[in-house]
């Protein structure tokens, strides 16, 4: 028999603004308590070492999504929409999806969006140079993804201002019923009415990724219902996260400018050091799994059916690890972060979001030589996002 080692209990409650506002101490704790740590608070447990987190995501027989990969444990309590039949789906239903999406998105299919990517990238640096002095987040980390992302997976115009209320709403539903989600659900009809309403085949431009989504409805390997679940998972995961992560490299590079000046004396390091800021910064900071059975970590013993609650931005952060993992050096080997996950639900959109912050950071690598901070940045709290809400910014043309 295994030897058993008493578990470590923490009472800090990792969705409270506190602890939003400044997680980093908090995961070094957390790291430094145990291999999994109990969080007596929500009586769930918690992986904050890089091994750990790895090995939970890349055990899905044991550590399973289709309980749901927030808080809230589908299988005890309804879940405020119908599950995601890619995130929150275990094998053989998600083997099914996932098969579409990955053929979809991969590099080699979405090479194709690459020269108007580029384009909307010079155009939009273009504008921003003219003006000089505009908002980080609102006017490049929120403007580039809401005008790319809908175009490409051939949505409409009309009604686009919904798709960050209904990100906030997915985003802030993984953590628990606390005042952000409160607040994100406060539109939640119409919001949800209107996302709905862009996932059938009539609402989609017939050469998209949306309707790449029903090609496969023709080819025999989902039903109609299915591929517009999946155009939702599209709505869902493409742009809040891309948001948050262009916002989160714009912020890094405005506030460590050496860094900056390294990339613009090499363009080639740029898809590097978005490696880098997803690391160190991760926009995406937490996920969960449910066990399906009981299994030893570290010689403490998780029980069946309980929420485990994974710091994929503490892992990033593990000097296990990591050397000086509290650095952003954008010169490093940052691949091997977890902020995409690992394993079967890897992120499967990550061909896109490398090739948006490619584009945009590409584009003002040309003709910034640095961003200069005209007001302290505020923070967007969020259940499973970090970012910031605004990012006063000045350019300095090259
Ligand atoms: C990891 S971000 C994300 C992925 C998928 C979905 C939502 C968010 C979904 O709805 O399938």
């Amino acid at each position: 028999m295994d030897t058993l080692v008493e578990r470590a209990v923490s009472a800090v409650d990792p969705f409270s603004h506190a602890f939003l506002e400044n997680p980093y101490p908090h995961h070094e704790a957390f790291r430094e308590a145990g291999p999994v740590v109990w969080l007596e608070h929500y009586g769930i447990w918690a992986m904050a070492r890089h091994q750990e987190v790895r090995d939970a995501l890349t055990d899905w027989q044991t550590y399973c999504s289709g309980a749901g990969v927030g808080l809230s444990d589908f299988r005890k309590e309804p879940p405020w929409r119908p599950p995601s039949i890619v995130l929150e789906a275990d094998p053989p239903l998600h083997t099914r999806t996932r098969a579409v999406l990955t053929r979809i998105l991969s590099p080699a299919a979405i090479s194709v969006l690459r020269e108007t990517l580029m384009r909307e990238a010079e155009s939009l640096v273009e504008r921003l140079l003219a003006r000089r002095e505009f908002d980080g987040i609102a006017d490049l980390a929120e403007a580039y993804p809401l005008k790319v992302f809908p175009d490409s997976v051939g949505i409409a115009e009309q009604g686009r201002e919904n798709l960050l209320p209904y990100g906030s709403m997915v985003f802030n539903g993984f953590g628990p019923r606390n005042d952000l989600f409160d607040k994100a659900m406060c539109n939640a009809g119409p919001v949800r009415d209107w996302i709905m309403s862009k996932c059938s085949r009539a609402a989609l431009a017939p050469n998209g990724l949306g309707m790449q989504i029903f090609r496969a409805v023709d080819a025999g390997e989902l039903t109609e219902a299915e591929a517009g679940m999946l155009v939702r998972s599209f709505l869902s995961a493409g742009v809040d996260t891309t948001v948050y992560g262009l916002g989160n490299a714009l912020y890094c590079f405005a506030t460590y400018p050496q860094q900056w000046t390294i990339l613009r004396e090499n363009p080639s390091l740029i898809r590097l050091a978005f490696e880098e800021v997803l690391r160190f910064e991760a926009p995406v900071q937490t996920f969960f799994r449910t066990t399906t059975r009981s299994v030893d970590v570290g010689g403490v013993h998780l029980g069946e059916g309980e929420k485990v609650l994974l710091f994929l931005a503490a892992a990033n952060r593990d000097p296990r690890r990591w050397e000086r993992p509290d650095e952003f050096d954008v010169k490093r080997r940052a691949t091997g972060h977890m902020t995409f996950g690992t394993g079967i639900h890897g992120c499967v959109g990550q061909a896109v979001a490398r090739l948006e912050a490619e584009a945009v950071f590409g584009a003002l690598a040309k003709r910034v030589t640095a961003f200069e901070l005209t007001g302290e940045p505020m923070l967007r709290l969020n259940n499973t996002l970090r970012g910031r809400d605004t990012l006063p910014l000045r350019l300095v043309p090259a």
